[in-house]
């Protein structure tokens, strides 16, 4: 049956974090972004979240190309389209190249209110059957050792069923054993955003004598030849999160040996369309899977949980709490993470309510485009 479009709504929020989050490539604040309100001819409204940042250092894409390509791009092309089924939207963005985050944003609002008009939650509409998914913490890079491993005792009282450290060259080796000697058992991965090359080595060989769960893309962010050298050198398992873009880029990367397992973003495979494709081909060749963040509010971390619904996802994410982000998230009620898991809501859709009062004290601007 045919999703009904009636208008478009894009509104620009911008979001301070509880505590900086400092990665290889930079140390973030804020969070800008855009919440996408998907409404039918009934009233219905579904909504996503985009996930570039201000600074084009994760991926190309950035908060202002996002806005150019859903206002000059997406929305048009929705506008001349008929939508039987969300999986219809990644088709028609097909022709555009790349930008798979900005049409990760609008295709995640017509899932989600194509979930609402079936009376489904987003998470059945998906073919998820789990009722709780464990959650792991990632732990940027912190001042201190003692600070860092006050940080890991905090999480772990907390119940986060693993714990994920960012690293970069300089503080890499000397910090993660001293956490290994004060948490000998604890499941510890590290990621490194790409700051690595096979220049060094040696870093890269002690860092797999640490009985690591995995190491998060160690090289280049465009690269799966020289992580395939890599995983052939080290026993710790490679997991990709920039390198994955497309299916196509899962299946190259399996047949290079350039991972064992693959951190899956939504808005960096563009949409949850692309991401159920994905999850089915790791599904079937025994890649283990789990779900990244992007620092999301509400809205992306609704998605995020969705995803993670899915029986391939077999690893606990990076999608804590909304209170580990933020002092007031923008959906009722928050995200809450307790001994390690989230509940799964059951209500259709995203299963979180917007908090209007709370979003538009976040709120930069609003933009409304009507499909008539
Ligand atoms: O590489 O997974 C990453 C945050 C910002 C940019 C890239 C990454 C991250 C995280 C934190 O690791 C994920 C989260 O807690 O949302
Ligand atoms: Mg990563």
């Amino acid at each position: 049956m045919t999703i009904p479009l009636n208008r478009m709504v894009v509104r620009k929020l911008r979001m301070r974090l509880k505590n900086p989050f400092k990665t290889s490539f930079g140390t973030m604040k804020d969070k800008e972004f855009f919440i996408i309100e998907a409404m039918d001819s009934q009233g219905n409204k579904g909504y996503g979240e985009s996930v570039a940042f201000s600074i084009p250092w994760y991926t190309e894409e950035t908060v202002k190309t996002t806005f150019h390509m859903i206002e000059d791009f997406f929305i048009p092309i929705l506008k001349e389209s008929v939508i039987d089924h969300p999986d219809d939207v990644s088709d028609l963005f097909h022709s555009i190249r790349g930008n798979n985050m900005a049409k990760a944003a609008v295709e995640g609002a017509i899932w989600d209110l194509y979930a609402k008009r079936k009376g489904l939650s987003l998470a059945e509409a998906l073919g998820g059957e789990k009722k709780e998914i464990d959650v792991g913490i990632s732990i940027g890079i912190q001042p201190t050792i003692k600070g860092l491993i006050h940080t890991i005792e905090q999480s772990l009282k907390e119940g986060y069923k693993r714990i994920k450290l960012k690293i970069k060259p300089g503080e890499d080796v000397h910090v993660l054993q001293k956490v290994r000697e004060r948490f000998p058992d604890t499941p510890i991965m590290a990621d490194a955003n790409s700051a690595y090359t096979l220049g060094d080595m040696q870093q890269l060989k002690a860092l797999d004598d640490l009985n690591l769960m995995m190491i998060e893309q160690p090289l280049g962010h465009d690269d799966i030849v020289d992580h395939a050298k890599l995983q052939n050198e080290i026993d710790t398992a490679i997991c990709l999160d920039e390198s994955i873009h497309s299916l196509d880029d899962v299946r190259k990367a399996y047949e290079l040996g350039s991972c064992k397992i693959i951190n899956l973003k939504i808005g960096r495979v563009g949409g949850l369309s692309e991401a159920r494709r994905i999850h089915d081909f790791c599904r079937e060749h025994g890649i283990a899977l789990w779900c990244g963040g992007m620092l999301e509010a509400g809205v992306g971390r609704a998605h995020n949980i969705a995803i993670t619904t899915l029986p391939q996802f077999v690893l606990p994410g990076d999608t804590a709490g909304s209170s580990k982000y933020w002092e007031r998230d923008i959906v009722k009620p928050e995200v809450i993470t307790e001994h390690g898991v989230i509940k799964i809501p059951d209500k259709p859709g995203i299963g979180y309510e917007i908090n209007e009062e709370v979003m538009d004290g976040y709120t930069e601007w609003v933009k409304v485009y009507k499909f008539d």
